[in-house]
């Protein structure tokens, strides 16, 4: 969460200074979900993060550098700088690139569950995140329809953080609370404070464990607050001010600490200490990306994606 937190300041940073083309989407406040989706997958498991979910990228194995290499188009990254910021993955190790058609992860996770069943193997998970909005469109009510048909091994995880852009939840669902969707689906759900980091670890451990015994999809719905805008161009000016001093817009970072203090697990000086650490990561991975060069189309193959160095989750930039 902390590393996480430390690379995001950072990318907006950058994005504030114009050293980064196009957007930057921030899941400041979403850590403690995020982490959670993540940090109980095993290697063969697969992950299909959204855009909020750097947290859980890196809970997942991805490294802050190629989180740099990607936003800085290197060369080097994983998408060997051809691709947007957050479209990086390794699908060769279950880590599939972000697609920004809104519930498109929910099919594809489940095809790439389908297809491990086909092949034979057993106790695989999915995992992956959507938004509150994401939950209106056409592919999400598809993907879990078929992953419940076929008791797929799938965790949907929604993050309902109070507004779809900036259309508040009141005018983007009629259902009284978004998990009432698991019951129309016929899959198990489980609610929780997305705020609390223990909360989300005991419920994602929950589900992550249900699917992995068979016992099909699960969905868990977490209620959170963005704290920033949907992306670094939007001040977020639309959200109601007393959410942010609910419960709901608590930081889950203050949270953490506060729990980690109460149980004795960490003073605020570790906490500080680890904070340095994480910082200091970040600034070494950002000046090692910062010197590696662009990708030069007429050098290379120019339709990169199609490469099967890509599909096998190299760079290709290790032979160079
Ligand atoms: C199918 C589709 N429709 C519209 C968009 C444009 N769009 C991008 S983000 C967004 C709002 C997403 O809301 P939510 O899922 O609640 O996520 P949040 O940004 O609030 O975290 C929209 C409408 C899209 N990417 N895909």
């Amino acid at each position: 969460m902390l590393l996480a937190r430390a690379t995001e300041d950072k990318l907006a940073s950058l994005y504030r200074a114009g050293m980064i083309k196009g957007g930057v989407f921030l899941g400041k406040g979403q850590e403690a979900l995020s982490t959670a989706s993540a940090i109980f997958l095993r290697k063969g498991d697969i992950f299909g993060p959204l855009i909020r979910d750097q947290a859980g990228r890196l809970a997942f194995g991805d490294t802050v550098l190629d989180t740099f290499r990607t936003y800085l188009g290197s060369a080097q990254g994983p998408m060997r700088g051809r691709d947007g910021n957050i479209h990086r993955g390794r699908p060769r190790e279950g880590y599939y690139a972000m697609i920004s058609h809104l519930g498109a992860m929910v099919p594809v996770v489940a095809g790439g569950l389908y297809a491990r069943r086909l092949r034979g193997e057993t106790g695989v998970v999915g995992v992956t995140s959507i938004g509150d909005g994401g939950t209106s469109t056409g592919a999400f009510h598809e993907g879990i329809n078929l992953a419940a048909v076929e008791r797929l091994p799938l965790v949907v995880v929604i993050a309902n953080n109070q507004y779809a852009y900036s259309t508040p939840n009141n005018r983007q669902f009629a259902c009284g609370d978004l998990l009432d969707k698991a019951a129309g689906y016929g899959i198990a759900g489980y609610k929780c404070d997305g705020t609390d980091p223990a909360a989300c670890l005991e419920t994602l451990h929950m589900a992550v464990q249900s699917a992995r015994e068979g016992n099909g999809p699960q969905m868990v719905v977490a209620t959170l607050l963005r704290l920033v805008g949907h992306g670094e161009h939007d001040d977020a000016g639309y959200v109601d001010a007393s959410l942010r001093k609910a419960n709901v817009g608590r930081d889950c970072l203050e949270v953490g600490a506060n729990q980690l203090a109460e149980n004795g697990l960490a003073r605020p000086e570790d906490i500080a200490a680890w904070t340095k650490e994480a910082q200091a990561e970040v600034e070494a991975a950002l000046n090692k990306a910062q010197r590696e060069k662009g990708p030069d189309p007429s050098a290379e193959e120019w339709c990169a994606i199609s490469t099967a160095r890509l599909i096998d989750g190299h760079s290709g930039a290790e032979e160079e």
